[in-house]
Formats: structure tokens, sequence, C-alpha cells
């Protein structure tokens, strides 16, 4: 076998690189949400000002997806744009992508899986998104668990995220999560967000309202050798979404998904944008305003967890 370094080209942009080498605060970024999550050019716009809000708060956006071959950690604007036009039409790569994708030399847009994985390798702990995968209704006929929660179970990076979106079965995620043993941290909440909406019913595991307390915590999870947390983030109440709305839209998008057998990989993307269209694109700024937050608490989490008086 040859050595890892051989087969996996990863590289760090030079901005990244930096920043890991003189201990600075990184967020990974994932592309799957730009290529498989909204429409161009919205998720062009998007990409660029979720990594201007983590430039702002002090800390150094690393978007990952996989180009020319290599395991990118850091993408310039030109990469952005390119990944934002070829939307769909770029592999939608999870953790089983990644071997075949890079030996082929495919480009792929990592989903938070893959995400979390690539960012490891590259020695980044902290990681925002939109909204992670998770147990889909119906799952216990499907059996369609998203390969983001054993992600989630193994590497340990903590995952910024407005929760996880009602396409989903929330109350099975948690409990599956809870299998993993992947803590659920609530960022000034005691309910678990569901995306579009502050809270869901469900309960957090633990509720942290101070990003250095919360960093104490992730801190010794992985002292402890735990893996990934899921660190739960409520969109700003300015922006949620009015369950009459989304959940109508749900149904409706679940609805088509079932009639044209859409499965597997291709439903989470399907439904995704179904659900854009049946909410005539208020869901739309709803998503990119959670994201923006997710990116400023990823930002303040990775600033708290480099300081040196985190214990
Ligand atoms: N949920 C969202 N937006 C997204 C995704 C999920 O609200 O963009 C994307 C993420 O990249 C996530 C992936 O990792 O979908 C999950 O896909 P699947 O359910 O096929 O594992
Ligand atoms: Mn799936």
């Amino acid at each position: 076998m040859k050595k890892i370094s051989q087969v996996l080209p990863l590289r760090p942009s030079e901005e990244v690189a930096t920043a890991l080498a003189e201990g600075r605060a990184v967020v990974a970024l994932e592309s799957t949400i730009i290529t498989h999550g909204m429409s161009f050019p919205a998720n062009a716009a998007m990409a660029m000002r979720v990594e201007e809000t983590i430039r702002t708060a002090g800390a150094v956006p690393a978007t990952i997806a996989l180009l020319d071959g290599q395991l990118r950690a850091g993408l310039s604007a030109e990469d952005i744009e390119r990944l934002a036009k070829a939307g769909q039409a770029v592999a939608k790569a999870s953790v089983r992508d990644l071997g075949a994708l890079l030996a082929r030399r495919l480009p792929g847009a990592t989903t938070v899986a893959a995400t979390m994985r690539i960012a490891h390798l590259a020695g980044i702990g902290v990681f925002a998104t939109g909204g992670i995968g998770g147990v889909h209704r119906g799952a216990s006929v499907s059996m369609d668990i998203s390969a983001d929660l054993q992600e989630l179970g193994q590497t340990p990076v903590a995952v910024v995220t407005a929760g996880a979106k009602a396409i989903l079965d929330l109350p099975l995620t948690l409990e599956y999560l809870e299998t993993l043993g992947v803590p659920v941290y609530g960022f000034q909440t005691d309910d678990f967000p569901a995306f579009y909406s502050r809270r869901s019913g469900l309960q957090v595991d633990y509720r942290f309202d101070d990003v250095v307390d919360m960093a104490a915590a992730v801190n010794r999870h992985w002292a402890l050798g735990g893996g990934g947390l899921v660190v739960a983030n409520p969109i700003p109440q300015a922006y949620e979404l009015p369950l009459d709305v989304v959940e109508p839209a749900i149904q409706s998008a679940m609805a088509l998904a079932a009639d044209r057998q859409v499965r597997g990989k291709a439903l989470t993307p399907f439904l995704l944008h179904a659900l854009e269209q049946l909410t005539t694109g208020s869901s739309l700024a709803a998503n990119i305003e959670l994201v923006l937050n997710n990116a400023r608490l990823g930002a303040a989490l990775a600033l708290a967890l480099q300081a040196k008086t985190v214990g």
C-alpha cells in the first residue's frame, strides 16, 4: 500500500495553510449546499457572503470540495463561481464517493459527512453549515439515514447547524445521534431548532449561553476521545418561517418525490429544490440568513477553541 500522503492530495489554500500553522481560527464550509442546496446565482452570492462573514468575525473560511483530483480546503472566488454555475452537474460527494472521484480526478461537492472528514484531515475542528442530513421520514421502510450521522459519530469536528430540516424525522434523528454518542449542544436554546423554525418541541442535551463555556465542553469531549458534535443554532427570529407555511410545502415536496420515485442520494437535493419552489423563495432568504448566523457562531467557536484561556 502506498503512503497516505501519496494517494491523498490534500491541498489547503495558502491562506488556510498559514492560518493553521499559526494556530489561528479556521472554519470549514461545505460545497454541496452550493451545488445542490441552492440555485445559481443565489448559491454563489451566499457562499461569498458566508466567507466574508467568517473573515469579519476574525477567522479564516475554508470551503471544502474536490477539484482537479485534489482535496481542497479554501477555495478562490473563481473556484466557488465555477462550482455554483455547474450546480447539480457536479457530483454530490459523501464519504463513500471520495475515493472514486479522486482517482478519476472528477470534481465533487462535499456533503456534511465528506466535509467533516476532509476538515479533520486538514486539522480543522469547526465547520459551519445550514442543516445536517438525518433520518428521513419513513426511514423504517426506506432505511434512508444520512451518512452525515455516521460521520458525526466518528470524526472530531463540531458542526454548527440550524438544527435539521423538517423534511427529516427529527425525533428519530436525535435518537440516532444519541446512539452514536454525538452530543447535541443548543446555543442559547433548550429546544432543538428545526431549520426554518427556532423550535421543534424536542430538547437538546445541553444548553450553552456562552460560546467560551461551549468551547470548554467541546475540548473535553475531544480529550475523552469523542467524535463529532452538533452545535444547534436557531435561525434569527426575524427570518423564521411560520410552520403553517413550511409543513404543507414539505408534505407536497414529499408527495412529489414519492410520485417520481426519487430516492437515495437524489432525495435530499430534490426535496430542497421542491421546497424552495413551493415556498416561492421565502425559504431561500431564510436559508441564507441561517447559514450566515451559523458562520458567525462557527467563527466565534473556532476563536474560543484557539484561545489559550479555554480550559
Ligand atoms: N440539508 C439542508 N441543506 C443541505 C443539505 C442538507 O437543509 O444543503 C445537504 C448537506 O450537504 C448534507 C446533505 O450533508 O444534503 C445530506 O444529504 P443526504 O441526506 O443524501 O445524506
Ligand atoms: Mn439518504
